[in-house]
């Protein structure tokens, strides 16, 4: 029997429709326009952007951190609506370091997870009550391709991990930009749209 010691406590968390967590003690992390260097199609329209004033792109607010490695985490990212360029504001994306899996859910907003397995590339549409799956082994990357905040909740293995050199170095083979008033996923060959 695992002595209780070694027990996480249980608790519950309100989403206030803003960023509190109700009672639950939370770190936020936010990401601006110069995070994103490196990693959007159009270098100079970002440096624009990063001048005037460097907003936030996204932010992400999660309980603060447990010592506890086969616990269930989540967080709650919200990405502003926003293009640099053409390409739609996105998360950075990353690779877990384990091959642990992950879903997302659409609490607000109309966006989209752009996932790579660095052979074949899929985009899967994220709106509210939709659950995306995210298996082990897929780079993953949330867009807001709406004209209002997107908003949703990652729920992961705390021990998952972020690899975000892997994306930096490689991309994820698909950009979304903004069409009319819509949007297109511009990719390769053996992009799948769901
Ligand atoms: C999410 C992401 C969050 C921010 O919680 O970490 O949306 O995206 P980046 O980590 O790519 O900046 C998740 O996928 N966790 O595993
Ligand atoms: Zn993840």
């Amino acid at each position: 029997m695992v002595s209780m010691a070694a027990l996480a406590n249980p608790f519950v968390a309100i989403l206030d429709g803003g960023d509190s967590l109700g009672d639950v003690a939370t770190t936020m992390s936010v990401c601006r326009y110069s995070d994103l260097a490196g990693l959007v199609a159009d270098e100079a329209a970002l440096a624009v952007l990063v001048d005037d004033g460097d907003r936030a792109v996204y932010r992400v607010a999660k309980p603060a951190s447990s010592q506890f490695g086969d616990e269930l985490r989540f967080a709650v990212t919200t990405i502003e609506s926003g293009v640099i360029g053409e390409e739609l504001h996105m998360t950075k994306g990353h690779l877990h370091v384990l091959p642990r899996a992950e879903m997302y859910v659409g609490l607000e907003g109309l966006g989209g997870v752009l996932l790579s397995d660095f052979q074949r590339v899929r985009w899967l549409e994220l709106r509210p009550r939709s659950i995306v799956t995210i298996p082990p082994g897929w780079a993953h990357r949330a867009v807001n391709v709406g004209h209002e905040r997107l908003r949703f909740i990652a729920i992961y293995p705390q021990d998952a991990g972020t690899d975000y050199a892997t994306v930096a170095a490689r991309g994820l083979g698909a950009r979304v930009v903004r069409h009319g008033d819509g949007y297109r996923v511009l990719g390769g060959d053996d992009l799948e749209l769901t």
